[in-house]
């Protein structure tokens, strides 16, 4: 059984975790096979029922592990084709972040060198779970790290809804700092208003603006915090639509601009020339029905690109950054397994 809240965009990815959050569950869905394990993690990411690029690597790491934990195949060999079948299914799920790729190849690194089936299924079992849990850890550390940062008397604003973000802003006001903090609309899916109540419960002094105010704003304010889908090899920022722009305008009132991103969220695959793929959403989340004259055309990208010269510091689990120090990292993580990426 796999229990997924329906009315909150991203409060659950875990079962743990939502059985702590008993008040937001609306829907019990039962999953009768391994198989359906995997799909309905896959719906759950691609409808954004569970959304956040960390969240979405979590659940797609714990699916695998719930898929290998009930495997009841009985060859090692029937494993690794139904666990590629599966990886690509939640990979397809949603394109652009790489905290999911990251995710999905971490829990299933070590199926090829496993002897058995039960190796095999353990591996993936102690993989997933360890990836869920470090990524839960580089979170927590993320925030320790960039609360530092912040000023007692400090004006922040974030855009969208980044746990790594707001855990920052978390941590700077459990530190007894006074801050105030402007939150993005985010339009379409206004992922905002789940900041505004993440953080009003948590106490913050905090202030909705429209997308289209922060050029206006910007001059009040002291630092940027935002999260990363993906960050490149040259250490460019792949996040939710106007992203830039907020970078654009920090870099115009000299504001400080921080990436909170954990260091699962940097691509290998960039490394070796692929780009980032920008997810294009139905234009239904942008428009209702009957609501602007038939054959206007939407366009709905929802992740933009920050190049590095607008980012001043990428704060990971690993320590604060600049964008040039992202290939390094990402190299030396990468490590034996350098080469087989570059395919
Ligand atoms: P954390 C979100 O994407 C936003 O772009 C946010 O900045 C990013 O994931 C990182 O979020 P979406 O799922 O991992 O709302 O910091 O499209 O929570």
């Amino acid at each position: 059984m796999s229990i997924v809240c329906a009315n909150c965009y991203g409060c659950v990815d875990t079962r743990r975790r939502a059985r702590r959050s008993r008040t937001f569950l609306t829907l019990v869905r039962h999953v009768d096979s391994v198989k359906d394990i995997i799909a309905a993690t896959a719906e759950d990411i691609r409808s954004m029922r569970v959304r956040g690029a960390g969240r979405i690597a979590r659940a797609g790491a714990n699916a695998l592990a719930d898929f290998a934990e009930q495997y009841t195949g009985s060859s090692a060999a029937d494993f690794r084709r139904d666990l590629k079948k599966a990886a690509d299914i939640l990979l397809a799920s949603r394109p652009t972040a790489v905290s999911l790729w990251n995710g999905v190849h971490a829990s299933i690194r070590n199926v090829e060198a496993a002897a058995t089936l039960t190796d095999a299924t353990a591996a993936v079992v102690r993989d997933g779970r360890a990836f869920a849990a470090a990524s839960e850890a580089a979170v927590t550390a993320i925030a320790r790290f960039g609360a530092k940062r912040v000023k007692d008397g400090d004006v922040l604003l974030t855009h969208c809804n980044s746990s790594a973000a707001i855990g920052v802003i978390k941590a700077a006001v459990q530190q007894g700092k006074d801050v105030r903090v402007y939150a993005t609309e985010s339009r379409p899916w206004r992922q905002g208003f789940i900041t505004v109540k993440q953080l009003a419960e948590a106490g913050v002094d905090v202030t909705l603006i429209v997308d289209s105010a922060v050029r206006s704003v910007m001059p009040r304010v002291d630092r940027v915090f935002v999260g990363a889908d993906t960050v490149t090899s040259t250490g460019a920022l792949v996040n939710k639509i106007g992203t830039s722009q907020v970078a654009l305008a920090a870099h115009e009132a000299r504001t400080e601009f921080n990436v909170c991103a954990e260091t699962y969220k940097l691509s290998p695959l960039t490394l070796f020339g692929d780009t980032v793929t920008i997810e294009e959403r139905d234009t239904g989340e942008v428009v209702r029905p009957g609501e602007v004259p038939a054959g206007v055309k939407i366009f709905n990208p929802v992740f933009d690109t920050t190049p590095p010269q607008y980012i001043d510091n990428i704060i990971t689990e690993l320590g604060v950054m600049a964008p040039g120090s992202v290939y390094g990292v990402m190299v030396k993580q990468l490590g034996e397994h350098f080469s087989d990426f570059s395919e």
